[in-house]
C-alpha cells in the first residue's frame, strides 16, 4: 500500500511521523510533501514540494490514499475523483469551512472544532470521518483556540488512522450546506476604524478573533497616519 501524505503543518507533520512510528507498519509506504505556499512556508528545507495541478492521473493513480493535514493546495477534480483523498480540517464542518476557522466562529458563535473528511470536489465539504468540539469561551482568543483544536486533531487522527488507511470508517454527511470564508473575509477584518459605532461586546470579539501570538493581524490608523497594531489578552478570574 502507497500513501501520499501532503503537509503544510509542522505540529501535524510532528505528529503523523509520531503515529507511523508508533504503528510500526511493515507494509505501507509513505511519501509526504509540501505545498510551499506561505511566506516563508514552514515545512521549506523539510519536505519537498509538490504542484498537484501539475500531476497526471497516473500519478495519481499509483497511491491508495492521499492524505492532506493542513495542505494549502486545493485539490484538484481529476485527484479527488480518482482517488481517495482524507482531509485534516481545524474546523468543525460545515460550519465555518474554508480559512481560519476559529476567527469566523469567536465572531459568529457557530460551533468550532476539527474535523476529518473525505475531500470532495468543494471546500471542506466531503463526507466526515470524525469530529471533535471545541469550546470557545468568552475568554478564548484566535491562538487558545487553535491551540486546543490541533490537539483534537491529532487525537481524532490517532483514533482513526488505521481505519483511514483500511477504508474502514463509518462516514456522514453533514445536514446542510454550512457557511464558507476566505482569506479575503479575514483580510477585511484586520483594519479597525476608530470612530466607528460598535458594543464593547462586538469590539472584544473582533479584536480576541484577531488575537494570534506571533501574528500582526488588527491594527489601526492614528492620526499622524501611523499604523498601529493592537491585540488583546484576555484572563478568567480564579
Ligand atoms: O494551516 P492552517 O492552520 O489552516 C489554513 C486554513 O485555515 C484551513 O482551513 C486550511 N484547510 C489549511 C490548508 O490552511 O493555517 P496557518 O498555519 O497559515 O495559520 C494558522 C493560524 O494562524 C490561523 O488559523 C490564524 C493564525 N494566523 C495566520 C496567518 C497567516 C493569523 O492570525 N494571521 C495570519 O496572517
Amino acid at each position: 500500500m502507497k500513501i501520499c501524505v501532503i503537509t503544510d503543518n509542522r505540529t501535524l507533520y510532528g505528529a503523523i511521523q509520531d503515529i507511523i512510528k508508533e504503528k510500526n507498519y511493515s507494509n505501507i509506504s509513505f511519501d509526504f510533501f509540501c505545498s510551499l505556499i506561505g511566506s516563508p512556508s514552514p515545512m521549506r528545507d523539510i519536505l519537498p514540494e509538490i504542484r498537484l495541478k501539475e500531476k497526471t492521473t497516473d500519478f495519481f493513480k499509483q497511491y491508495d490514499l492521499f492524505l492532506s493535514l493542513h495542505c494549502k493546495q486545493i485539490f484538484p477534480e481529476e485527484l479527488v475523483n480518482n482517488c481517495r483523498c482524507v482531509n485534516v480540517h481545524p474546523g468543525l464542518n460545515p460550519y465555518n469551512r474554508g480559512w481560519f476557522p476559529q476567527v469566523f466562529a469567536i465572531m459568529n458563535k457557530l460551533p468550532h472544532g476539527a474535523t476529518i473528511h473525505e475531500i470532495d470536489k468543494d471546500l471542506d465539504h466531503g463526507a466526515i470521518i470524525a469530529q471533535k468540539e471545541v469550546k470557545i469561551y468568552s475568554w478564548s482568543t484566535s491562538y487558545s483556540v487553535y491551540s486546543e483544536v490541533q490537539t483534537a486533531e491529532i487525537q481524532l487522527l490517532k483514533e482513526n488512522f488505521d481505519d483511514i488507511i483500511n477504508n474502514t470508517y463509518h462516514k456522514y454527511y453533514p445536514e446542510s450546506e454550512g457557511n464558507i470564508n476566505y482569506i479575503k473575509d479575514f483580510k477585511e477584518m484586520l483594519e479597525i476604524k476608530l470612530d466607528e459605532r460598535i458594543s464593547w461586546a462586538h469590539a472584544i470579539d473582533h479584536l480576541r478573533a484577531l488575537s494570534f501570538n506571533g501574528y500582526d493581524n488588527a491594527y489601526f490608523i492614528d492620526e499622524e497616519g501611523n499604523k498601529v497594531y493592537i491585540e488583546v489578552k484576555l484572563k478568567k478570574a480564579d
